[in-house]
Formats: structure tokens, C-alpha cells, sequence
């Protein structure tokens, strides 16, 4: 197995530690912290049931030694896929407790991508719900067993059939092991990037308790905090900016929603008093809308984040009149990187940036495609290192290569402009990537979907503006013989068994691609120029 790890130079580690952002705490010491302190105050609440952390503890620790039963090793990974349910907090803290690395697959996730996390982690045991939001995993789950041969266990919360129930995977907790280096990888989040299939982010206790510790201090997170989960639990947004790993490490209540719809979340936050929540822009527009009609009283609700993609400032404007909360807007990834606007930030910089990094030692650097730093105020792509930021991806030196320069900045891919206070606006993707309402899609990862149907000859996607999902997917397709109707194609891709969020939205047939005088086009370019033919018909058709 390949050793998970994350290394910042020594210098910089010491710097970090020196600073107090690495304290040298463990997951599994923070939630034992709470359950010491504060046994008997809710930490989870799903639906009807409500389990404090004295009781969040018991189930962890009973997971953690049901885990090490089974012959689990501390240092293995295990590919988590659950939703918004409690059990996902049992499982993960079980997992940290038990010294065994969670890798995150968000519940839209299918056979190819929980197939390639799986592989690529070498994951020795999967754990899923039985069904969730109509879909049953336990199919998921005999395809993966079968696949992947690293996966020694299959535990499902629920109706387990033949794999192991999660309900009875649970053991007398004697001899766990002692917490693990705080230094070390503590789960792995994925990557969103825009080539290929996604990557495998190892975050350390150490850098990513840093991330949302701090994150509580800008975003107001107390004891006293209920923070409402609207979008997938596993999702780096709502796990730590300040998201529930946040607010359980105050010592707060994390309100779990399977639907982040108004009529539900609203008639939620009035029953739970929620005072916090983050959403995508395209769900914050729903929420701005239902505001008009809906009676619940979210009067409690204090801070609402939004993020994941750009909130444009025309809906931002309208945040604090209509749903009578502060807004602070998020730019933040997986690898690390996290901006907010600041609670006491002016109205104009709420609305119109996309907030500053989280600490003094954040790096930031703007450049051109030279690399060489622009001026404050201009556009360029954005490079960053800082205190939780990775340095690397988990086994993967080409990507490494591609998205580190020499010095350890990782290249986000995204172009901004900063301002001289340090404020980013972001202004879009300097790579191919689909983001859409927050998901994100590479177009080379779904252009070999594309290609790999028999009548397929070749494919380019690219991103489309759209009003309600910020941006959609279109293909551009070229047919071997038979034009193959776009439904035909779609419902095709859905049985390869990737994420509905894939599928490309439109489907456009060309006779041929251009290409350049040598006869030779780059994908790249072949997609901008399709992008622009596109909107360009759009305009007029418009007109
Ligand atoms: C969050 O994380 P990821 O890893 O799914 O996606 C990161 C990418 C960024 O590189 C950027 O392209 C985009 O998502 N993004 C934004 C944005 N926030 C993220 N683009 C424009 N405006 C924003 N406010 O999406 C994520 C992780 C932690 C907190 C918030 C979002």
C-alpha cells in the first residue's frame, strides 16, 4: 500500500506550529474533548433523532473497535459514501478513532468514479447507506467487490443483505489504538479539477483543524452555533467553512437535511433554530425566491455562506433584505485555500468579492501565463501555498507535476483579480471545467464517456452561461455513420454508471471540428472556439 502523506518543508511546518495554527490535535481528541465537557448537549440532530456527543462518542469508539474486529489496519483507507444521515459522523469519527483513513465520495458518485477512488486509494472497505435519495447502493457495492480487489469489506448502513450491516459492526472499545500523529493524513477529500478522472486530496489533522478552527472565528462559530448541512456532508464547503466539522469542534449542533429545497430547510432552521448554513449560488437564488412566500421564521438564521461558484452581485445585494441575515461569500477548494468576506466587512465588499484567505500566512500570488506576478487589480491565474494547503495530490506525479510549480504554490486553475487589501474577485477558469451549481465536471473526463460509445467519433465539451445553474455542460459530437440521437446518448452514459451531474446537458451534432491550417487543433482550442460559436448563435437567435 502506498503511504498517504502531506509534507510541508520543515521550516514552514515549524513556522506554522510557532504561529499556533498547528496545535497537534486529532479529530478523535476534539470529539472526545466535547464528549468529556459536554456529554449531554445535542451535537447531530437527523430528522427525529438527536444524538449529543456523549452518545456521538460511544457510537465512535464502538465503530472504531468493530472496524479493527473485522481486521481493518490503522493507516488503511476506506472509501465513505453516505449522505446526509447521522451515520455518517459515526462512521468518520469511528474511522478517525480506529486510526483508519476515510476517503470521501459524494452520493452522486456511480460505479466509475467509486471504482476509480477505490483503486486509486486502495481502499480495503467501502461504506454506504443501503439506499439514499432513490438510489441503492448495495448494486454499487457488488460491482465495486467485485472490481476492486483491495476491498476486503463492504458495510451498509440499513438493509445490508449479503455485506455487513454498519448497525452491527460495532465491538467493546478495549485496546484502541493511541491517536495517531497529528501530522499525519487524516482522510482524503476529492478534487473537482478540470482534467480527468478526480484526485485524491490527503489532508493532515494538524492543517485541516487549522482550516476550520479559524474559519470559526470569522464566521461567528460558537457553542451556541446550530449549523444547518444543506449541501453533501462529505463536500469540503459544508465539512469546514465552517461547515459541521466546524461547528462540532465548538462544541455546536449540526442539523442534517437530505433536501436543501425551501419549503424543507426553511420549516427546518424555524424548528432547530439554525443560525448558520452555506449554499451554492443557484439553491441561495431558490432561497431568495421562496423568501417572498414562504412563512416559516428563519429570523434565527444569522450567517449565510455562499460559494462554490460565483455569486453574482446582483443576487448578493439581496441577501440581508430578504432573508434578513448576514452574507459571506466563499471561494474556496479541496486542496485548501479558503476566502470569506469578513462579517464587518462594508455592504459593497460583501457583495462584490469573493472575500480574503483565512490566515496571515496564506500566500497568494497573481501571475500571467508566464508565471510572473501581475499587478494588484489585474487579471491573472491564481497560485497559493500557505498552513492548509497541499503540497501534493496522493499518487499521482503527473498531476503533481501539472498543478505544484517548484516552490510548493499550487495552481488552482482559477483567474482573479486582488485588490490591494488583499480581496479576490474571482473571474472565471483558466481550465476546461464545467462548473455547474457548484459541481465540479471536467470536459476531458466526459469527452472519453463520449468517445468511448461505437458510433462516437469525436467530442469536445465545453461550458455554457445559464441562468439557473450558473453553468451547464454542451457536447459538441461528431457521429462515426448513424447520427445517434442525443437521448439515446444520454441515457447510454447513464449506463456506464457515472454521476448524473455529467451527462451533458445539451447535445450538439457537427459534421466535422475545424482545425487549423497544419490541420491540427489543440482541445483546448478546438473547445473555445466551439464556446464562442455557440453563444454567438445563441445571441442571435436571440435577437
Ligand atoms: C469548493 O471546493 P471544490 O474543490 O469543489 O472546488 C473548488 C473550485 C475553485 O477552484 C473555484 O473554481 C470554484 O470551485 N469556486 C468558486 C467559488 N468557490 C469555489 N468560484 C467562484 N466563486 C466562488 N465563491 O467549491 C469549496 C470549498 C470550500 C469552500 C467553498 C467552496
Amino acid at each position: 500500500m502506498k503511504p498517504a502523506e502531506q509534507i510541508w518543508p520543515a521550516h514552514l511546518a515549524e513556522r506554522y506550529r510557532a504561529a499556533g495554527y498547528w496545535r497537534g490535535e486529532t479529530f478523535s481528541a476534539f470529539l472526545r474533548r466535547n464528549a468529556t465537557n459536554r456529554p449531554d448537549t445535542v451535537a447531530i440532530v437527523d430528522g427525529g433523532r438527536r444524538w449529543t456527543y456523549g452518545e456521538l462518542q460511544r457510537r465512535a469508539e464502538t465503530h472504531a473497535a468493530g472496524f479493527l474486529e473485522l481486521g481493518l489496519k490503522p493507516g488503511e483507507r476506506v472509501l465513505v459514501q453516505m449522505g446526509n444521515v447521522a451515520e455518517f459522523f459515526s462512521t468518520v469519527f469511528g474511522l478517525f478513532r480506529a486510526g483508519l483513513v476515510p476517503v470521501y465520495a459524494l452520493p452522486a458518485h456511480r460505479l466509475t468514479e467509486v471504482d476509480h477512488l477505490a483503486r486509486r486509494s486502495e481502499a480495503a472497505a467501502y461504506i454506504a447507506c443501503d439506499s439514499y435519495d432513490g438510489f441503492d447502493y448495495r448494486e454499487l457495492a457488488r460491482d465495486l467487490k467485485a472490481q476492486v480487489s483491495t476491498i476486503r469489506h463492504v458495510i451498509l448502513s440499513g438493509e445490508a443483505r449479503e455485506f455487513i450491516c454498519l448497525e452491527d459492526c460495532v465491538a467493546e472499545p478495549v485496546d484502541l489504538p493511541a491517536d495517531p500523529d497529528p501530522s499525519s493524513v487524516a482522510f482524503m477529500q476529492i478534487s473537482g479539477g478540470s482534467t480527468g478522472l478526480p484526485k485524491l486530496i490527503p489532508r493532515t489533522h494538524d492543517d485541516y483543524i487549522y482550516s476550520f478552527r479559524a474559519s470559526n472565528e470569522i464566521c461567528g462559530v460558537t457553542q451556541e452555533s446550530v449549523y444547518l448541512v444543506a449541501l453533501p456532508a462529505a463536500h469540503n464547503f459544508p465539512m469546514s467553512s465552517p461547515g459541521h466539522m466546524g461547528t462540532l469542534y465548538a462544541g455546536g449542533r449540526v442539523v442534517l437535511t437530505r433536501a436543501a429545497s425551501p419549503d424543507i430547510a426553511f420549516a427546518l432552521i424555524e424548528r432547530e433554530q439554525v443560525t448558520i448554513t452555506g449554499l451554492v449560488p443557484p439553491l441561495a437564488l431558490l432561497w431568495l425566491k421562496a423568501s417572498e412566500t414562504n412563512t416559516a421564521d428563519i429570523s434565527s438564521l444569522e450567517v449565510l455562506l455562499v460559494g462554490g461558484a460565483k455569486f453574482l452581485p446582483e443576487a448578493a445585494r439581496h441577501v440581508k433584505p430578504k432573508l434578513g441575515c448576514q452574507l459571506q461569500q466563499v471561494f474556496g477548494m479541496a486542496e485548501g485555500l479558503v476566502n470569506y468576506t469578513r462579517l464587518d466587512d462594508p455592504d459593497d465588499t460583501v457583495v462584490h468579492t469573493q472575500g480574503r484567505p483565512i490566515s496571515p500566512h496564506d500566500e497568494v500570488l497573481v501571475v500571467d501565463d508566464g508565471d510572473q506576478p501581475v499587478e494588484d487589480g489585474s487579471a491573472g491565474h491564481l497560485l497559493t501555498r500557505g498552513p492548509y494547503t497541499i503540497r501534493a495530490y496522493h499518487d499521482d506525479p503527473a498531476a503533481n507535476a501539472r498543478s505544484f510549480t517548484m516552490d510548493g504554490y499550487y495552481r488552482t486553475g482559477d483567474v482573479v483579480r486582488k485588490m490591494p487589501d488583499s480581496y479576490l474577485e474571482v473571474l472565471g477558469r483558466a481550465g476546461d471545467h464545467i462548473n455547474r451549481a457548484g459541481e465540479k465536471i471536467s470536459a476531458e473526463e466526459v469527452e472519453d464517456h463520449l468517445l468511448a460509445h461505437p458510433d462516437v467519433f469525436d467530442a469536445a465539451v465545453v461550458s455554457v452561461p445559464d441562468p439557473a445553474l450558473g453553468e451547464r455542460s454542451c457536447a459538441f459530437v461528431l457521429s462515426k455513420a448513424e447520427t445517434i440521437k442525443p437521448s439515446a446518448l444520454k441515457s447510454w452514459m447513464r449506463k456506464r454508471g457515472i454521476a448524473a451531474f455529467k451527462i451533458p446537458d445539451q447535445i450538439v451534432h457537427l459534421d466535422r471540428f475545424e482545425t487549423t491550417a497544419v490541420g491540427k487543433i489543440s482541445r483546448k482550442e478546438l473547445r473555445a472556439r466551439l464556446r464562442e460559436q455557440l453563444l454567438a448563435n445563441d445571441e442571435e437567435s436571440a435577437a
